[in-house]
């Protein structure tokens, strides 16, 4: 049984993916971490819970020794756009953090999950189609981590063995602990505000296309990855997956679909905005498909039924 560890755990994917996490292996087998944000109580009581900075080697390495930890998924960060308002922090947190979990791994032979982003890739990467072996010349601080962070991985696994694998995750849609500063986070904020008062104001442009994500689709991305034969690996980290990609006007006329009432109108952030247009459109994830088996399973249609119906109970039981 793997002794697991999950930094960020307080974060967007880190609550669900820790949750699940301890389904599938035991409360006791998967210690949280988290450090901005205060611990929802079933994060908290439902197993091993610690409050942890990464960028403190001496304390994650503490908490690796005492737990006995042997895989770490690393989700702390700072995501795209609040680490354009604060690089230096955005480079501190981001890169050491990851040197510090890499190091802990080679001290004490874990294995690490590394969620790298369509941020990687930059403007004269192709748009649609992107490949998986591509141009990466991202043009913001999150995706000059995130193209780093997946060489750091590949480094460290070439160069003292250490497991490290990784997955690009686009836009991810998520209805439990809210995402904070990305700039995809206009697809998850729009369903609230749909249901509480059946109109969003935009931050994108309407014809901003991007890859997106149900979180159960991105939580079973990471396990199985984790999961799988390293033989089979020809990749190890960056893999590309997508699940859906859509813009926000086409979201918008998905919501329609449950809500005709609901309206939206455009007041786009120059920030947001000039990153997201140096992101891809539609990424190609057949490495991931032929190497461990991703098969996504919510499209755009079951995405909103489920983000619809799982805000409404939520905002109705609150
Ligand atoms: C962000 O918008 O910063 C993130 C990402 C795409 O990595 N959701």
């Amino acid at each position: 049984m793997p002794s697991i560890l999950v930094t960020g755990a307080t974060g967007q994917i880190g609550t669900e993916l820790t949750l699940a996490l301890r389904e599938r292996y035991g409360d006791d087998t998967v210690t949280a971490a988290g450090h901005r944000r205060e611990p929802p109580n079933n994060l908290a009581t439902g197993g091993p819970y610690f409050s942890l900075d990464v960028r403190d080697a001496a304390a994650l390495d503490a908490v690796v020794s005492q737990q006995k930890i042997t895989v770490i998924y690393h989700l702390a960060a700072l995501l795209s756009a609040v680490a354009e308002s604060q690089p230096l922090q955005a480079w501190d947190i981001n890169m050491n953090g990851l040197l510090n979990v890499l190091e802990c791994a080679r001290k004490h032979n874990c294995q690490v999950f590394f969620p790298s982003s369509i941020a990687a890739f930059g403007p004269d990467t192709p748009a649609f189609d992107t490949p998986q072996d591509t141009v990466q010349h991202p043009s913001t601080i999150y995706g000059i981590t995130k193209v780093s962070g997946e060489l750091l991985c590949d480094y460290y696994h070439r160069r003292y063995g250490v497991d490290a694998r990784g997955v690009r995750y686009p836009g991810l849609i998520s209805n439990q602990a809210m995402p904070g500063g990305g700039t995809t986070d206009y697809a998850v904020d729009i369903f609230y505000a749909a249901v509480r008062q059946k109109h969003y104001e935009c931050f994108l442009r309407a014809d901003t296309q991007l890859d997106m994500m149900y979180m159960p689709d991105a939580i079973t991305a990471a396990i199985q990855l984790m999961e799988t034969d390293a033989r089979r690996l020809a990749h190890r980290n960056g893999f590309n997956v997508t699940a859906m990609s859509f813009t926000p006007a086409q979201l918008a006329a998905a919501i329609q679909q449950h809500l005709p009432d609901f309206t939206i109108n455009y007041k786009v952030d120059p920030l947001r905005q000039g990153i997201a247009d140096s992101w891809p459109r539609h990424m190609n994830d057949s490495a991931a498909r032929a190497e461990w088996d991703w098969q996504p399973q919510f499209d755009l249609p079951a995405m909103v039924a489920d983000m619809l119906a799982q805000i409404t109970a939520k905002l109705h039981n609150a």
